[in-house]
């Protein structure tokens, strides 16, 4: 167990939107051998088809709108690779997938630094103590000096950071990288749109390869910018990576493979293997005997040929065994795992033994919720994945009777993976559920697979609220701040919409005894439509 134990890593590709995860997701598979050809070349023109976005409104958009799972062999290691969506909207699915892994690999657009979306997420896994490798991406373009973006992960981020490999020139100049701890030069070639591994050739600085394929200007200005780098004389401090205070920085270019293989070796080198974890005050050690695991994602018809709901288990410790029974903490059933996958991208194969790191999908359980523990011990409980509080809402509705069942059904699937929340006013004259989401993107996202997955057509309806607490205690008044409405949540829980946060601030300190919270008290995840 321990040897399997050592050789996996569990890490998620995180960044704003746009940045290059899943293009650099799709070359780490080139490099890994687990795909012939990168997606880019398979595609049409301007479709992708990549083996992390394989959701039909992904391939549309060309962005991500959920996270993948993706686990394939390299030298020896058993590596779990989770892409995640960049775009803010979708967050909340990026956030949980974080509670799953052991490294997060940030990926910077080399012309634009830090945006945004990165320092959020940045924010989530220095909470939770996640080591981060940079990937420095789009070197082939025009982009800002390799000094000042190491500068801005300092200031912006508070990040110390170790530059393995140092780009030789950018934009139309960039002719590949400099291993500093091999003190070699790695020189790339292009490949027809990325789709095969670059050539590399690999030469001492001083050697006439090197000196011929640099222009003397790129050259003298990696020279200086080294020497200052070894002047600085950081070192580099595996355990401050561990630590998630130093991160290991490579640059490259994902589209065109420059970078990529430097990177994934070191990623077996430096993410670590899988870790502890917290259970109220229990630690669970991934060496425990017994098993255990959580749930951290679930998607429902993510193959067109088996209309099923997946639930993704993330493997915390012991053995997990095809067909084991395992006692499901949340509602004290013992349950027998029967059909468990490994998963790659839309595909998944049968696997009967799993590791801690691994993430497994279990189909066919449809009591599961996010953030359910499995485990052999009945009394083991991991740490609850926070919900989200939603800042944007819409009444969603189903103008055809015939579709009404469909309609009904869809919803109530989508929003137990936690693509939302929905919510019923009090009094309203119609009962048409109102949802809440973290971004207006999300709505598109459950209308368009209301109708692609359930045959369902909707209608989204805007509502003007921006806020939604939960009353833990007190009565609300009789009036309320202008445009505030009661509602219940899925399971019934009283909550007052705000219009602004600034109304709900303002009724808090008119009515002392009143208790708001912006999550549920309830430990017990809201899924599900609201009791009609
Ligand atoms: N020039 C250049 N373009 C790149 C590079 N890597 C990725 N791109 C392009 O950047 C765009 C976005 O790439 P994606 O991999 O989809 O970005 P992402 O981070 O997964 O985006 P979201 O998942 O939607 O947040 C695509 O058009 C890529 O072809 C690179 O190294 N150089
Ligand atoms: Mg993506």
């Amino acid at each position: 167990m321990e040897h399997e134990i050592q050789r996996r890593r569990t890490f998620a590709i995180i960044s704003h939107p746009d940045a290059g995860k899943t293009t650099l997701t799709e070359k780490l598979l080139l490099y890994g051998g687990a795909l012939g050809l990168a997606g880019s070349v398979t595609a049409r023109r301007n479709q992708r088809a990549t083996a992390s976005d394989w959701m039909e409104l992904e391939r549309q958009r060309g962005i991500s709108i959920s996270s993948t799972v993706l686990q394939f062999e390299y030298r020896g290691h058993c590596l779990n690779l989770l892409d995640t969506p960049g775009h803010r909207d979708f967050s909340e699915d990026t956030y949980r997938v974080l509670t799953a892994v052991d490294a997060a690999l940030m990926v910077i657009d080399a012309g634009k630094g830090i945006e945004s979306q990165t320092k959020k997420l940045f924010e989530v896994c220095r909470r939770r103590g996640v080591p981060i490798l940079t990937f420095i991406n789009k070197l082939d373009r025009p982009a800002r000096e390799p000094l000042a973006l190491l500068d801005e992960l300092e200031d912006v981020l508070g990040l110390h950071s170790y530059p393995v490999n140092w780009p030789l020139g950018n934009g139309v100049d960039f002719r590949g990288v400099f291993d500093r701890r091999q003190r070699q030069v790695h020189l790339f070639e292009r490949t027809p749109a990325g789709a095969f591994r670059a050539p590399v050739a690999i030469h001492d600085m001083s050697a006439p390869e090197a000196r011929e394929a640099l222009d003397p200007r790129v050259r003298e200005r990696v020279q200086e910018e080294l020497a200052l780098l070894e002047g600085a004389g950081a070192s580099f401090d595996r355990a401050a990576v561990l630590a998630g205070e130093l991160t290991p920085v490579f640059f490259g270019s994902a589209v065109n493979n420059f970078g990529v293989e430097l990177l994934l070796d070191a990623l077996l080198e430096l993410a670590p293997p899988p870790k502890a974890r917290m259970a109220g005050a229990r630690v669970v050690e991934p060496d425990d005997p017994g098993f255990s695991g959580f749930i951290f994602k679930i998607q429902a018809n993510m193959d067109p040929k088996h209309r099923d709901r997946m639930a993704f288990l993330r493997v915390c410790s012991g053995r997990f065994q095809r067909d084991m029974q395992v006692h499901h903490t949340r509602t004290g059933e013992r349950v027998r795992l029967g059909s468990s996958h490994k998963l790659f991208g839309r595909d998944r194969e049968t696997v009967d033994v799993a590791w801690p790191g691994d993430v497994v999908g279990i189909v066919g359980r449809a009591g599961f919720r996010i953030g359910d523990t499995l485990a052999e011990d009945e009394g083991l409980v991991f740490d609850e994945i926070p919900p989200f509080a939603p800042e944007c809402f819409a009444f969603i509705h189903s103008d055809s009777t015939a579709e009404f069942k469909r309609f009904s059904k869809g919803l109530e699937q989508l929003l137990q993976e936690g693509v939302g929340q929905s919510f019923l006013i009090e009094n309203a004259q119609q009962r048409v559920p109102l949802l809440g989401a973290v971004g207006p993107l999300q709505f598109e996202v459950i209308q368009y697979r209301l109708s692609a997955e359930y045959g369902a057509q909707s209608r989204i309806e805007n509502a003007p609220w921006t806020a939604v607490r939960w009353i833990e205690k007190g009565v609300p008044p009789a009036v309320l701040p202008t445009g505030a409405r009661l509602a219940v949540d899925s399971i019934g829980q009283p909550v007052i919409l705000f219009e602004s946060e600034w109304s709900c601030e303002h009724l808090q300190r008119r009515e002392p005894n009143l208790r708001l919270s912006s999550l549920p008290p309830s430990a017990a995840r809201s899924a599900g439509v609201a009791p009609a």
